[in-house]
This record gives C-alpha cells, sequence and structure tokens, in this order.
C-alpha cells in the first residue's frame, strides 16, 4: 500500500478536503451499485433501470448544498445518486428494481424507484416528465405561506425542460418569489433526441430571464463548482429572494434506459467524447492532485463500495417476493369495491 498523502488542509469554496473525500465516496458507491443494477437487469431479474452514470458528482454537490433535515426534493427517475446521497440504503434501492416486499417506495408495486420515500423526505413522483416542477411550487408556496425555513429543490432533465408544465411552474415561482431551486440535469438527450433538436437557445439557464430570477450554467462534472453554484442558489431562496435556475452540464454516459442502445443515435466520436468526462475518472484525479487521496486510498474506496453491494446484492436476492392477495390495496378501484 502506498504512504498515505499528504493531506490538505484547504477547503474548496465551502468544501473541506475531508467532505470532497466523502462526497466521492457517495459517487463511488453510487456507480458500483447502478453498475450491478445493469447486471441484474441483464440477467433477466431486474425489469428496467435509468443510470444516473455520469450525473453523480452534480448530484452529490447539489445535495451537499442543501440542508436534509429542513428542504424538499421533488425528484425524477434518473437521480440514483441523489438518492443514495440523502440515506437511502443500497438495500432499499435493489427491493425496487428487484420487485421485493420491503420496497419502501411502492412496495414494488411502481416502476423501480418510483413512489415516495417519506424517510428521506423524497415525494411521490410520476414517470411523466415536468409534472414534478408545478408540484414543486406548489410545496415552495406551500412552505412560504407557513412562514417555514424550507427551501425546494427539484430535479428536471433536459428534455423536460421543454415541457409547458416547466414554463408554467417557472412562471409562477418567479411571480410569487418562491424559496425553490431549479436543478436541470442537462445530458443534451431526451432519449435520442439531441439538445439541438429541443430548443433554439444556447443554454436552459438563460430562460430564466423570462420568469424574472437568475440562471447559471455550471460544468456538472464538477463538485466544487456545482456545489458553489447550489450553495448560493439555496442562500438566496432561503433569504426569500427567490428561486434560481441552475443548469448542469452532465454527460449520460449509458442508454436512456437498460431498453435502449444509443449506438444507433449517437456517433462514435460523440460517445468518445462523453466517456472522456466520465465524473468518477475527473474526480478521483482531482483529489489526487489535491494530495487528498492516494492510489491505494481510491483503490479501497472502491473496494469497500463494491463489498457493501455484493452485501446489499446477496441480501435483497434472497428477500420473498409481495404476496399476490394485497395486490389491490391502496388501489382506488378496489377501495370502491369494484373489479
Ligand atoms: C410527458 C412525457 N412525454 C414523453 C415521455 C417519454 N419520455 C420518458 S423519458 C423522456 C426523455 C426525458 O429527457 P430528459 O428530460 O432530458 O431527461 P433524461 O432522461 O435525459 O435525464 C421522454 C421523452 C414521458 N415520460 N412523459
Ligand atoms: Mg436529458
Amino acid at each position: 500500500m502506498a504512504a498515505t498523502a499528504n493531506k490538505e488542509s484547504e477547503t474548496s469554496g465551502q468544501l473541506s478536503g475531508g467532505r470532497l473525500v466523502e462526497l466521492y465516496r457517495t459517487m463511488v458507491l453510487s456507480r458500483h451499485l447502478d453498475e450491478r443494477v445493469w447486471l441484474l437487469n441483464r440477467q433477466g431479474k431486474a425489469a428496467i433501470a435509468a443510470s444516473a452514470q455520469g450525473h453523480e458528482a452534480a448530484q452529490v454537490a447539489c445535495i451537499e448544498a442543501t440542508d436534509p433535515k429542513k428542504d424538499h426534493y421533488l425528484i425524477y427517475y434518473r437521480q440514483f445518486t441523489a438518492m443514495i446521497a440523502l440515506g437511502t440504503e443500497p438495500e432499499e434501492m435493489l427491493r425496487g428494481f428487484l420487485a421485493r416486499d420491503g420496497d419502501p417506495m411502492s412496495a414494488a408495486r411502481q416502476f423501480p424507484l418510483h413512489g415516495a420515500h417519506p424517510r428521506v423526505d423524497l415525494f411521490n413522483f410520476s414517470n411523466v416528465i415536468a409534472t414534478q416542477l408545478p408540484q414543486a411550487a406548489g410545496v415552495a408556496l406551500a412552505d412560504k405561506l407557513r412562514g417555514k425555513d424550507a427551501v425546494t429543490i427539484v430535479f428536471f432533465g433536459d428534455g423536460a425542460a421543454s415541457q409547458g408544465d416547466t414554463h408554467e411552474a417557472m412562471n409562477f415561482a418567479g411571480i410569487h418569489k418562491l424559496p425553490v431551486v431549479f436543478f436541470c440535469e442537462n445530458n443534451r438527450y431526451a432519449i435520442s433526441v439531441p439538445l439541438s433538436r429541443q430548443m433554439a437557445v444556447e443554454s436552459i439557464a438563460s430562460r430564466a430571464a423570462g420568469y424574472g430570477f437568475p440562471g447559471v450554467t455550471v460544468d456538472g462534472i464538477d463538485v466544487v463548482a456545482v456545489h458553489e453554484a447550489m450553495t448560493a442558489a439555496v442562500a438566496r431562496a432561503r433569504a426569500g429572494e427567490g428561486p434560481t435556475l441552475v443548469e448542469v452540464q452532465v454527460e449520460r454516459l449509458l442508454p436512456h434506459t437498460t431498453d435502449d442502445d444509443h449506438t444507433r443515435y449517437r456517433t462514435p466520436e460523440d460517445i468518445a467524447q462523453m466517456l472522456e468526462r466520465d465524473p468518477i475518472k475527473i474526480t478521483a484525479e482531482m483529489l489526487k492532485r489535491r494530495n487528498l487521496i492516494t492510489e491505494a486510498e481510491d483503490e479501497q474506496i472502491h473496494s469497500e463500495a463494491k463489498k457493501r453491494v455484493n452485501i446489499a446484492t446477496d441480501t435483497v436476492d434472497a428477500e420473498p417476493y409481495p404476496d399476490v392477495g394485497p395486490m389491490f390495496d391502496h388501489v382506488t378501484m378496489a377501495s370502491q369495491g369494484r373489479s
């Protein structure tokens, strides 16, 4: 084992060296768990998955800038890393993918990872894109009316940015100066549709001007930059100054879902360039350059994550499927006595 690096004591923005390493640890756990889910899909055990590979740095830095004890989070289907950063255990994630009874989000009755997770304050969400944005404006309005010290963070993609719901939510939030941060993970694709076919403007952030609040574009593979932008946006919302649109430029390293093949619509050059922007690789290099971890410590972080994922997989794989009996519990038709 190589010698322990001479730790850098300086902070990056408000992030200490120690916190940066912890964020990287979460990113690596997310990556290994995400890879495992894709393997489980190929084994016929997990029905479908959308990956956060390429979005890890942005998500972990976003959550780090918030206060999970006070704030609210409305996610969509690609927030695998954010869910872990908020305290969702690997077993809980896998129970959804492997349709086990103990799935905390929907008791295995929905798409994997869909539903609500009250313990980590995740709202129920829809697979219908952009529906979470007006809901987030509503949550922020309720907090404002009640005088609560809470910020709502709503996650959405570049494709969702073109939906009417997004306009309505931002317009309303701008008018009422709501304590909400619109966090757009721009991976340049909405399934197979590239950004150039989704919008005629340079950036998603530029649209914020039309709603009367600031918009910023940040490199989403840079943990420090995303954290800084989110810290400013959250502070603005907490101070009663209103919303901010934070657009993070990320890469979708894998196809849209396990059902997709992106080599049918992305060029080999596009794929090669995107792979250069893998946030795990970039963050590891940054931590080593700053003497925050050694090569051996990096290997250890990876092996601990793999071990954690193996334990979670073995545990959940041995658990029972839900009984058929309560299948219609909580379903309106059944409760109305109709079959
Ligand atoms: C209203 C609506 N239209 C179409 C779809 C089908 N659909 C599912 S995901 C998706 C792409 C979303 O892209 P983006 O918002 O960029 O998020 P990403 O998957 O890239 O993270 C589409 C069009 C949907 N779920 N809901
Ligand atoms: Mg997208």
